[in-house]
């Protein structure tokens, strides 16, 4: 049986409360009116902190790239701590005829080697049976395993699912819109995916029970050096460490992806981690693809206030002075650079700022074109007249969809399209 951390309960519903009140009054005063919005002093990915003009590559790579991470890590996200000694996995069960015998699954148990504890994350991981070696995309769910397929032989993540401060009992397949496996599979790709709160809880006190409380000292790092985005990204991270491993995967050929606050992680991870070879970021908003200079939608101060857990103490400094930040999100975009990038966006989902997403991307073209990349550098934001009509370059891609907040068959496919073109085939 798999064995569930308990949870000092009591104290994570008294928080989630107080964040959810905090969120619902919070929304009340927020900005959606274009012409009260002014971007002010946005760093520009090519000038170092001395002022220095970078013109190539290698200066890029050698000087401005390092500075921008350590921006991330001291401002906005924490440390990321490499990869621990000792890592084990379990293949717990395999399967030569997933979804309708179209399908390898394979679910492993990835122990990290915490002294006292059984800090463990379950992967599953669906494979074309057609298709040896075949890229993988690579994402946390929020549900746990069983919520992104009725397939009965998922087995239960390490964590139980924590909603608003209570244990939830999830359906099998609660969450399949977002994870369209007969449509991945068919494209020749695989999935792996694992659940974001066997790494961490995602309350206020997740982090005690956590992987952050649990490795600290295998990390070598404390918690309070880094949040709950950082942790997931790191999870990320281990999430290819196994891939790599494994035979039947081309894991030089991974696309990182997530929604919302998986996809603020997915963005971190692709960021630091240039093993993943293709980013794609859905519906991130704040704190992921979203200018932070951008009063419009959910700001600085409101994603501290709901979910205090989420980044460094020191990101709070900024909540009423964005300005003064030195690192934007089209800092954090163009650390992926040279390689490809999908940034996504919904019409309805004005919380997350689509046109902040937008501006992004678009803003760390500079840094693509370094490469001589083709960027998005000339586009103007689509908006809603351009809903479903994706637009960009092989390397910067971008659409805004119909509908509200969430990742949907529509937004796969445009994934899938992306990342075809890209390992050509
Ligand atoms: C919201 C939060 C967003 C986004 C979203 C989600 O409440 O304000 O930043 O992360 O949750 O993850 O669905």
């Amino acid at each position: 049986m798999l064995k569930v951390r308990s949870l000092p309960f009591s104290l994570m519903i008294g928080f989630t409360l107080a964040c959810s009140a905090a969120s619902a009054q919070s929304r009340r005063n927020v900005n959606y009116d274009e012409t009260k919005i002014k971007i002010e002093n946005l760093p520009d990915p090519l000038l170092t902190l001395s002022g220095k003009k970078i013109k190539n590559r290698r200066n890029w790579e050698r000087r401005r790239r390092p500075e921008i991470l350590t921006l991330f890590e001291d401002h906005v996200y924490g440390r990321m701590p490499s990869r621990p000694k000792n890592i084990r996995y379990r293949l717990t069960e395999k399967s030569e005829s997933a979804l309708g015998g179209k399908a390898v699954r394979k679910q492993v148990t990835v122990y990290f080697p915490a002294r006292d504890s059984n800090a463990a994350m379950n992967i599953i991981l669906y494979l074309p049976k057609q298709n040896r070696r075949a890229p993988v995309f690579v994402g946390l769910n929020f549900m746990s395993n069983p919520s992104i397929d009725e397939d009965p032989a998922i087995l239960p993540s390490r964590y139980p699912v924590i909603k608003d401060g209570r244990i939830l009992e999830v359906k099998r397949g609660e969450q399949s819109r977002r994870w369209p496996l007969e449509e991945i599979i068919d494209a020749g790709f695989g999935v792996a995916t694992a659940f974001c709160q066997d790494i961490e809880p995602d309350h206020a006190e997740g982090w005690k029970t956590g992987i952050r409380t649990l490795l600290k000292d295998e990390l070598n790092i404390q918690p309070e050096e880094w949040g709950a985005i950082g942790a997931w990204a790191w999870g990320l991270s281990r999430i290819q460490d196994y891939l790599e491993t494994d035979p039947d995967v081309d894991a030089s050929k991974t696309v990182v992806t997530g929604h919302s606050r998986l996809g603020k992680a997915a963005l971190w991870a692709g960021a630091q981690d240039q093993r993943f070879a293709l980013v794609v970021s859905n519906e991130s908003g704040e704190g992921g693809a979203s200018l932070a200079r951008r009063n419009y939608g959910e700001t600085i101060r409101i994603i501290n206030t709901s979910f205090p857990h989420w980044f460094l103490e020191k990101y709070k400094t900024y909540n009423d002075r964005p300005q003064e930040l030195p690192a934007d999100q089209h800092l954090l975009i163009s650390l992926i650079a040279p390689r490809p990038i999908y940034v996504a966006s919904a019409v309805e989902d004005r919380w997350a700022d689509p046109k902040g997403e937008f501006l992004s991307l678009k803003y760390a073209s500079p840094v693509y074109k370094l490469y001589d990349r083709e960027t998005i550098e000339a586009a103007d934001w689509p908006g809603a007249a351009g809903l479903n009509q994706p637009i960009g370059s092989q390397y910067m891609h971008y659409h805004i969809r119909e509908g509200v907040h969430d990742m949907l068959l529509y937004d796969w496919q445009q994934y899938i399209k992306f990342a075809r073109q890209h390992f050509g085939y």
